[in-house]
């Protein structure tokens, strides 16, 4: 019986990073956001599925949790020099991963296909599987106009007021049909941001209906901790949106979409509220700084759904 787990972001990468270290590869299979892809320096950059991969793989950067650890930027330096891009920084080791991308979609393969290979080549088991092998790129709504989003996260630094978000192609995208909805006994969402890491990966028709027809609870972790994102701009857009940045707000916005929420023990006080939404509720300490926090929490999900 396979538990799926979706994610998008750093934030997310950390519980999939224990669920990982508690799961087999036969029972775990990774759902990740590709909204946040772009077409940058001509690669097709797909930033969630590569801090997934470089977690799994042990070598993500600890300080950004994105890209890779022990980096250089000699590639970056002389792109400077050359009069490119630096805005979105690419390390010479991770300039290689998207070297190697560029060649094997080249090669006609999907998606899912060339995440495998670089997977496997990075000695991951686990199965990481694209929400989408079809282009979904999430839209920032801001009074300047609609804004793609590394633009907002990276080359503007999250600062312009977000009112909205859309998906765009998600409305002509397929649900990844290697993932196996038919097994499930779980879906875990981790706690990544809400709006533009969770949302694009329900937004492909029939994801969100595939999940809840697999009658298995879809248990979701906030990303708030009393009042705060403990990484990114969740709290910010909530805010900007009209909406409280509460660990209810955040429930309320996966009603209907998931069955099961956990709030942080900060917000216990919460979790009576977050139940009159519907859920089935659960406290645990949400907050990941070590391994073996993001082991603990993977457990406490998986004890709260078995
Ligand atoms: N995030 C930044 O804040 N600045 C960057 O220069 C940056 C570069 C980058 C390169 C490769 C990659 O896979 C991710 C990168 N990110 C960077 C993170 C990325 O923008 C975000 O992690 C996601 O798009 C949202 O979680």
């Amino acid at each position: 019986m396979t538990v799926l787990a979706l994610t998008g972001g750093v934030g997310g990468a950390k519980l999939a990073l224990g669920l990982a270290h508690v799961l087999e590869p036969d029972d775990l299979v990774f759902v990740v956001n590709t909204g946040d892809d772009f077409e940058h320096l001509g690669f097709h950059v797909c930033p969630d599925v590569d801090t997934l991969t470089y977690t799994l793989a042990g070598a993500a950067n600890p300080e950004t949790g994105w890209g890779r650890t022990d980096e250089s930027w000699h590639f970056m330096e002389a792109l400077g020099q050359l009069g490119g891009e630096t805005w979105f920084r690419l390390g010479d080791r991770d300039l290689a991963l998207h070297v190697r991308r560029r060649a094997l979609l080249a090669q006609g393969r999907d998606l899912t296909e060339v995440t495998a290979v670089l997977a496997r080549s990075l000695s991951i088991r686990h199965r990481i599987l694209p929400m989408s092998n079809d282009p979904v790129r999430t839209q920032v709504h801001t009074p300047d106009g609609p804004l793609a989003f590394q633009h907002y996260f990276v080359r503007d630094r999250c600062q312009p007021t977000a009112s909205g978000f859309d998906f765009a192609g998600a409305e002509s995208a397929t649900v990844n049909p290697m993932i196996p909805f038919a097994g499930v006994r779980a879906t875990v969402i981790c706690p990544s941001n809400p709006f533009v890491s969770v949302d694009p990966i329900l937004a492909v028709p029939g994801m969100c209906e595939s999940l809840l027809e697999t009658g298995a609870p879809v248990v979701a972790v906030s990303p708030i901790v009393g009042g705060r994102a403990i990484k990114g701009p969740t709290a910010k857009m909530m805010r900007e949106m009209g909406m409280p940045a509460t660990t209810v707000e955040v429930a309320r916005h996966y009603v209907g979409r998931a069955t099961h929420f956990v709030v942080d023990e900060v917000d216990a006080e919460s979790e009576g509220r977050v139940r009159a939404l519907g859920f089935e509720t659960a406290v645990a300490q949400t907050v990941m700084t070590s391994l073996q926090d993001r082991v603990d929490l993977a457990r406490a999900v998986l004890d709260f759904v078995a």
